[in-house]
């Protein structure tokens, strides 16, 4: 099993219960195991005139390969209705794969660690709720530094 760290976000359609049915979903996945969820956060879409998005990140060990988890990851997507008009469009669910153990992955379908995590707080503060502060990207800095160098600002913490 490794380690793996999946970023959650919905602007459509219940932002809120999009999440846990995500969760649901994550706890159901083969090969898997559900280790901890973050509480969720609410932020302004970083594109204008989006809704709001709702944000949350889960821990999961996984025996999977990596590109057969985006596929599970994918077919969540699509059956909680997620339909792939633009990219960067609003969405009901959206699933990443932020790290996955220490591996470093460069495919075409797959980039890990995901691109902008190290600077998006609506990322870091939920992943600090699941992960240790000591956790290591690859380019050798901390989560803590990461959320040093990322004020906690424009983030709301919903009340689970
Ligand atoms: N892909 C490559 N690497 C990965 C990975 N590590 N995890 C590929 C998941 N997928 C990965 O993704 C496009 C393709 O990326 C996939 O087919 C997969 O093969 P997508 O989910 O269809 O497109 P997207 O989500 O629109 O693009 P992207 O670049 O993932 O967008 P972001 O970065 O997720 O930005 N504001 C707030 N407050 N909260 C948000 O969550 N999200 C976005 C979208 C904009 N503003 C936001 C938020
Ligand atoms: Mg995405």
């Amino acid at each position: 099993m490794e380690r793996t760290y999946i970023g959650m976000g919905s602007n459509l359609a219940d932002p809120a219960e999009q999440l846990r049915s995500a969760v649901e979903a994550l706890a159901q996945l083969p090969d898997s195991r559900l280790v901890g969820v973050s509480a969720f956060y609410q932020s302004d879409s970083l594109l204008a005139g989006q809704p709001r998005y709702t944000n949350a990140v889960a821990a999961l060990d996984t025996a999977m390969p990596p590109l057969q988890l985006l596929d599970a990851l994918q077919a969540i997507e699509l059956g909680q209705g997620r339909e792939r008009h633009e990219r960067w469009g609003p969405r009901t669910l959206d699933l990443d794969i932020l790290l996955f153990g220490d591996r470093l992955i460069d495919e075409p379908r797959l980039k890990v660690p995901h691109y902008h995590m190290q600077a998006r707080p609506f990322v870091l503060y939920p992943l600090a709720e699941v992960a240790p502060a000591s956790l290591t990207l690859a380019d050798g800095r901390t989560l803590a530094q990461l959320l040093n160098d990322c004020p906690f600002v424009g983030l709301e913490r919903l009340c689970s």
